[in-house]
């Protein structure tokens, strides 16, 4: 990943830098919406994007619900509520309560634990959370307080991301081969599914090597500046975006910061892309969170039935669902309305 390094405040912005200053967050307006109808809406009808005809594929599984391309962006689709709102639940709930807790890496692991803060080992920026929204709404916890006295170690006001399959070093910017955890086998299939659609498009071999994701979790106050993937060795293989919680500006430009055009593209939870062939190198980031109310609603004939939706069921995996107690569905529920968080999957090394 290459970060977008033009300081605020300079007068040679590149066009990428100066389209996400249009779009950024706004201090005095956090939730501003004034630029809407800019946006790129897969989920309405729009004349910047086409339907994709997906050439079926007797061996390998695709996504079979309607998937749209933008002018200009050739090897760029998108899925917009591709996946159910089971399925979404599923994967938010994973990615706080296991993706981003040990053997997987974090942004966290690389500051070592100071002497007075607690590390409580696994799952326990989860429990932390529950525990704090459980405050929010029983007195009687609140009587209890156990939460807020006791400095974490890991915590999620400190998570921005976490790595997993082969980990992506930031500071060294390539994969540690050594540094492994073993990729979710739900989050494995469902990334090989869409890499295959993107790959029978593309006239390629739709076969993909789930081999490592990055999970961002996302505050209303978070940005991720322009960069292109490029260091991965399996260049022909696409990048599987899910985004989940919070909608957001997604921002999608040229192979250089100064290529025109840059477009604003609205994604909400449950949305796919994908990002392969000709746009595989192209630069992109997130220009800011959206609230969750006063966007326009999507058109019915524009996103899929729910039976073509992808689901726990359609993917055989309904008996492995993670058991939630009603405390995990609301402090899960409020989780998503605070934070986004976008699961990328790419496979780092050709052939495998
Ligand atoms: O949050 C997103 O949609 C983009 C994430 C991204 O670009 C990355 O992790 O490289």
């Amino acid at each position: 990943m290459i970060d977008d390094n033009t300081s605020v405040g300079s007068k040679n912005w590149s066009v990428f830098k100066q389209t996400q200053v249009r779009y950024k967050r706004q201090v005095d307006a956090p939730d501003r919406l004034d630029d809407v109808d800019d946006f790129v809406d897969f989920g309405r009808a729009d004349g910047r994007i086409q339907r994709i005809v997906v050439p079926k594929s007797e061996d390998f599984a695709f996504y079979k619900g309607p998937v749209y391309g933008v002018n200009e962006f050739p090897g760029f689709l998108y899925a917009p509520q591709a996946l159910s709102e089971l399925l979404q639940a599923e994967l938010s709930f994973l990615a706080v309560s296991s993706f981003c807790e040990r053997p997987h890496s974090t942004n966290i692991d690389k500051v070592p634990c100071k002497n007075w803060e607690i590390d409580d080992g696994q799952r326990c920026m989860w429990e932390e959370w529950k525990l704090e929204q459980m405050e929010t709404y029983t007195e009687a916890s609140q009587m209890t307080s156990k939460s807020s006295s006791r400095p974490k170690y890991r915590s999620f006001r400190k998570l921005s991301w976490a790595t997993m399959g082969y980990h992506y070093d930031w500071n060294t910017r390539s994969y540690n081969e050594k540094a492994k955890s073993p990729m979710p086998k739900l989050l494995e299939r469902i990334a090989e599914i869409f890499a295959a659609t993107s790959l029978l498009v593309d006239g390629q071999d739709p076969c993909f090597t789930a081999s490592a994701s990055i999970v961002n979790f996302y505050t209303p106050k978070s940005m991720m500046g322009g960069h292109r993937d490029d260091l991965e060795h399996a260049l022909d293989k696409p990048i599987v975006s899910i985004s989940l919680g919070r909608p957001a500006v997604f921002l999608l430009g040229g192979n250089t910061k100064d290529d025109q055009p840059v477009v604003a593209i609205l994604v909400r939870p449950g949305d796919v892309m994908m990002m392969g062939g000709a746009s595989r190198l192209r630069y992109h980031g997130m220009a800011r969170l959206l609230p969750t109310t006063g966007l326009p609603s999507v058109e019915k004939d524009r996103v899929p039935d729910w039976d073509l939706q992808l689901s726990a069921k359609s993917l055989g995996k309904e008996a492995e669902l993670s058991q939630f107690e009603e405390d995990d569905r609301r402090a899960l529920a409020s989780f998503l309305e605070q934070h986004r968080i976008n699961i990328n999957v790419r496979q780092v090394y050709s052939g495998t």
